[in-house]
């Protein structure tokens, strides 16, 4: 059979590793380079989409492209996120099926671009009209304003995701937008009050003070000087092309399009403000008759602001930062705080106040894009989480454990439904079939999450636990408990039997992830998974005048005293990942592995070393072995039929007999080779991707043809 088709002619490299001859990890990095080199960032894998991160603006997005994809068959074209993108919009419209598209890779590799990328496509194809317009908008609108709010500038991307998204688009059974939800992973919270070396607090607070006309900085009580604040770090204020007064228009023109009033907007500034004005409230010691230190607060005109942006009695404050009320049995105990925990108290309300706030937002967004129509629809899933991050020096906390555990749950999820599941298929449908090898990241899961033993139970069972409890107990705990797994490793400790890497620091505990070892300091998990703020500062919220403030407290509320434990941050975000996975697990997924082809944000640079080490933990090698042992193109028999029947007289226009005959007749009159394919119980296998562009070539001459014919014969009847 002859193949000619746009897929393969002109291509640089080859544009299907299932085709790359011969195949080894040399051969797949050198495609991949050569095809970065030509500008060519995306390359398949079956129907999985490889994206290489480029670092500079292509000219592949344009609308021309969007056209150019539009309705086309996956393999017809060059690879592109546009005809995954289009692939899986046409199969939730036209085969009901709802789908979820999983984007994944390590910081800074390209995933919350690419999420754009295929909700504009979607948002470009899909129906028009006024309302279907506006509904387009909002959806894309809602990005610029969570980004400002929970992105940041770190050492590995300039625009960080430090929360995990998930969004829901809904659709009507034309294939028109009705409208979305959004979903919300666990903020980075630690960052507002505290950056690593040579990283920003959130976008928004850079774009508040450098955007914002005199006159709003002046209600709002600030200076432009970034360096007046405290919670803003100064080493890395201004980021290289990033433009923050220009975000900051973007933002409140997004905000206003998404559907927030005036006075919503003005109330969400006001409270980004009072966290840099908190941030600035000092405090010394003052000596006590009875020789203790009690806090003071240095110099009170910061307090005064941000309790005039609050609406709040400075009194009421001015007390939550000198005493802690304890209610035990009925009886409140007041005790007085001293300069560190006055610090402390004062930061867990500074993360609390933000990231409240921002799970408001997105409360608020989803009120304005959620359907209004309670018809059933069709959903498209797009995740788009933190990417896998490792910190040298140990310096890897709570939040890089629980980002690190997000991806592993995602890498399961691939292994589930690439490698897993399509090996179950063939053995379900009845195809001869021999197992590929592969490592399953499971036992790493486990680890993490089992609900007995688990890291992130042990961690509970610790903070829950009365008595002393402290980040050393919770790594003797572990070292006890998880000393012989086989993916952790740490000193050895008193109580454990096992020997283990005396190298390691002694506070620190080792994980060896899919995507590679990563050293956790255990200083500060008990204290970030507990969570706590102080019940006076909670009900000091509660009392503001400011309503969008008092809202997000309303534990503060005296009538309504729950001495019950709030859950702690891990097990949320244990339950809402559960929930994610499952939701995930009855949708067809389309992944897109993003790959970052240097560590210095450079465009035109690919490192083989980096690049390997991706594609080895991505288990994107075992990946195409899996397909090409396989079969590169599965259909059921029905629409296998319908589709090519016009190119055999005797199947086409109609076929009487069950679907699977007609198929069978039709294989054999286009003298398909009998190896290229296999019969399953539902779906016909088609062992190599150039057998499918052959009938697709075929497909498109004889519609040609045929176009041809009909005008011919109109013009004969003219
Ligand atoms: P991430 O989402 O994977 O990291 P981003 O999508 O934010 O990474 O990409 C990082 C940066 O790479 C972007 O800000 C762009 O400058 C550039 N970039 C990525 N994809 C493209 C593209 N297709 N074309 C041009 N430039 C691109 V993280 O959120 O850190 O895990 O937590
Ligand atoms: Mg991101």
């Amino acid at each position: 059979m002859e193949v000619k088709t746009s897929l393969l002619d002109n291509m640089i490299g080859v544009g299907d590793m299932v085709l790359l001859e011969p195949l080894s990890e040399d051969s797949f990095i050198e495609n991949l380079r050569n095809r970065f080199d030509h500008n060519e960032i995306y390359t398949y894998i079956g129907s999985v989409v490889i994206s290489m991160n480029p670092y500079r603006a292509l000219p592949i997005y344009t609308p021309e492209k969007v056209e150019e994809y539009r309705n086309r068959n996956f393999y017809e074209l060059s690879p592109h996120i546009y005809a995954l993108a289009d692939e899986a919009y046409r199969s939730l419209r036209d085969q009901d099926k709802d789908q979820c598209i999983l984007i994944t890779g390590e910081s800074g590799a390209g995933k919350t671009e690419a999420s754009k990328l295929v909700m504009s496509y979607v948002a470009a194809v899909c129906g028009k009209g006024q309302e279907v317009n506006k509904v387009k908008e909002q959806l894309l609108q809602s990005n610029p304003v969570l980004e400002a709010f929970g992105n940041a500038k770190t050492v590995r991307n300039d625009n960080s995701s430090r929360f995990g998204k998930y969004m829901d688009i809904e659709f009507d059974f034309k294939g028109d937008p009705l409208g979305g939800v959004i979903s919300n992973y666990l903020l980075e919270k630690s960052r507002v009050v505290k950056q690593p070396r040579g990283e920003r607090n959130f976008h928004v607070f850079y774009q508040l003070l450098s955007g914002a006309s005199d006159d709003t900085l002046k209600k709002l009580k600030l200076d432009r000087d970034f360096s007046k604040y405290n919670y803003l770090s100064l080493d890395s204020a201004a980021v290289i092309g990033l433009d923050d007064a220009a975000n900051f228009r973007t933002v409140k023109n997004a905000m206003q399009i998404v559907g927030f009033m005036e006075d919503e907007v003005q109330s969400v500034l006001q409270l980004v403000a009072a966290v840099l004005k908190l941030g600035n409230i000092e405090f010394k010691p003052e000596s006590r008759s009875n020789g203790t230190d009690e806090s003071r607060i240095k110099d009170k005109n910061d307090l005064k602001e941000m309790c005039e942006l609050l609406g709040i009695e400075q009194s009421v404050l001015e007390r939550a930062f000198s005493y802690r009320t304890v209610e035990a049995k009925q009886e409140k105990v007041s005790t007085t705080l001293n300069v560190a925990q006055a610090y402390y108290a004062r930061d867990a309300l500074a993360k609390n106040l933000y990231s409240r706030l921002f799970s408001w937002l997105v409360t608020r967004i989803n009120e304005s894009i959620k359907a209004q129509t309670k018809a059933r629809h069709k959903v498209m899933g797009v995740l788009d989480i933190y990417g896998f991050e490792i910190f040298e020096d140990c310096d890897n906390s709570f939040e890089q454990f629980i980002i690190n555990y997000c991806n592993e749950k995602l890498q399961q999820i691939f292994i589930e439904l690439t490698l897993r599941e399509e090996q179950e298929e063939y053995v379900r449908e009845g195809i001869e079939w021999t197992n590929i090898e592969y490592f399953n990241n499971a036992i790493i899961c486990d680890l993490i999450e089992n609900h007995q033993n688990g890291i992130l139970a042990m961690l509970d069972e610790e903070c829950l636990r009365p008595g002393t409890v402290t980040d050393e107990t919770f790594l003797d705990k572990l070292n006890t408990i998880c000393a012989g797994h086989k993916h952790f490793e740490s000193r050895q400790s008193k109580n454990s039997k096992f020997l283990t890497d005396h190298s390691l620091p002694h506070n620190c505990f080792r994980i060896q992830h899919y995507a590679g070892k990563v050293l956790y300091r255990a200083e500060g998990f008990v204290d970030k998974n507990n969570d706590l703020l102080y019940r006076d500062m909670s009900q000091a919220m509660y009392k503001a005048k400011h309503s969008l403030i008092k809202q997000l407290f309303p534990e503060g509320n005296p009538a309504k005293v729950n001495l019950k434990r709030p859950p702690t941050a891990g097990f949320q975000f244990k339950a809402s990942v559960g929930t994610l996975m499952r939701n995930l697990q009855t949708k067809n997924p389309n992944y897109i592995r993003c790959i970052k082809p240097n560590d210095k944000k450079a465009s035109h640079i690919f490192t083989d070393t980096l690049v390997c080490h991706q594609v080895r933990y991505l288990g994107l090698m075992e990946n195409v072995r899996v397909r090409r042992a396989g079969y590169a193109f599965r259909q059921a028999y029905e629409p296998c039929l319908e589709r090519y029947k016009m190119l055999c007289k005797r199947t086409w226009p109609h076929w009487k007999g069950p679907a699977r005959e007609g198929v069978e007749v039709l294989m054999a009159d286009l003298q398909v080779p009998a190896d290229d394919f296999s019969y399953g119980r539902s779906k016909i296998f088609i062992r190599n991707p150039r057998t499918l562009f052959s009938l697709e070539e075929r497909r498109r001459q004889c519609l040609q043809d045929l176009a041809t014919l009909i005008q011919k014969i109109y013009r004969g009847h003219k």
